[in-house]
């Protein structure tokens, strides 16, 4: 009975947590746009540090951060230095059960795909198409994953969110998460860019500030839906870049950046990266076999 009531209670309190994020998402989001300046991210940097050190103790128990790691240890300050200066640092990794426990989760969750109503398993997905029939399906979110313990702890991570916090300069006040599986798909670039807009050069814009961490779930090669990103990039736009969509032709691309910035992610199951998702950067979508991949966004 004093279990169930734990329980119940617990649950209430995730509840009025996500709530309390949400409401503040749609607070935020007018002025979402502004987060492509770095200016205003800087200054908004700023503004959040000093509002943190009336009570710092409340913003860093309010994360509720996790002293059991599912990653390999990293050297924060090393990677915290990486991601200023290029936009990325690599070689973060999860352990073996952890990627286990997740993949087996996306297999056994249904995915949605944006614009569509339908549900499918990745299991469903044969040549890119829903049970080997016409509609094709280029992405799968999982859904339930708030739910997933493993990923809970991920995000919790001491090490993951002391690298945010240094990055973003105050404790990060929100955490979104994403499974997403990208199906292997032939159809030529031009439609697949057209069905599913992060494989465009885009830069993001999640928030007032914001750094993300990814983790590949299915091992990633140059067929399978490398992530492919300008490196410095985050610290360098032309204005008409900023000023327009946040999504970028590729000429003009390679008309401001040197192809020798350009950095095309791979690796391993397990395999992460944590990154300024400022950058200018795309995933390429798998030819060969599904791939799958955990983004954890802190802001
Ligand atoms: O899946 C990836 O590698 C990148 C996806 C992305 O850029 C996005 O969702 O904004
Ligand atoms: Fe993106």
């Amino acid at each position: 009975m004093t279990v169930t009531l734990i329980q119940l209670q617990e649950q209430k309190n995730q509840l009025n947590k996500n709530n309390d994020f949400a409401k503040r998402i749609n607070q935020r989001k007018r002025w979402q746009a502004l987060g492509r300046f770095k200016t205003v991210r800087r200054g908004y940097s700023i503004y959040q540090n000093q509002l943190q050190q009336f009570n710092p103790q409340f913003y860093q128990e309010r994360l509720n951060i996790s002293r059991i790691s599912a990653l390999l240890p990293v050297q924060v300050n090393q990677c915290v230095d990486n991601v200023r200066k290029t936009g990325v640092h690599l070689g973060l990794n999860l352990k073996e059960d952890a990627v286990k426990a997740i993949r087996s989760f996306a297999d056994s969750n249904l995915c949605t795909e944006p614009k569509h109503n339908d549900c499918f398993f990745a299991s469903d997905i044969r040549n890119g198409r829903l049970n080997g029939k016409d509609r094709r399906v280029m992405r799968g979110l999982v859904s339930n994953i708030d739910k997933c313990p493993i990923v809970d702890t991920i995000v919790r991570d001491a090490m993951l969110i002391e690298i945010a916090r240094k990055c973003l300069g105050y404790y990060p006040t929100l955490i979104t998460r994403h499974l997403t599986w990208s199906f292997a798909s032939d159809l030529d670039e031009i439609e697949i860019q057209k069905l599913y807009p992060p494989t465009n050069f885009h830069y993001d814009v999640a928030g007032l500030n914001f750094v993300t961490a990814s983790f590949f779930i299915t091992d990633v090669d140059e067929n399978t839906g490398p992530h492919i990103m300008i490196e410095k990039s985050h610290n360098r736009k032309p204005l008409q870049m900023l000023l327009r969509s946040n999504i970028q032709k590729e000429a003009d691309v390679w008309r401001y950046y040197d192809r020798s910035q350009q950095l095309k992610i791979t690796g391993n199951a397990g395999f992460g990266f944590f990154q300024d998702p400022s950058c200018i950067h795309r995933l390429e979508l798998p030819r060969n076999g599904n791939r799958l991949i955990l983004q954890i966004r802190y802001s």
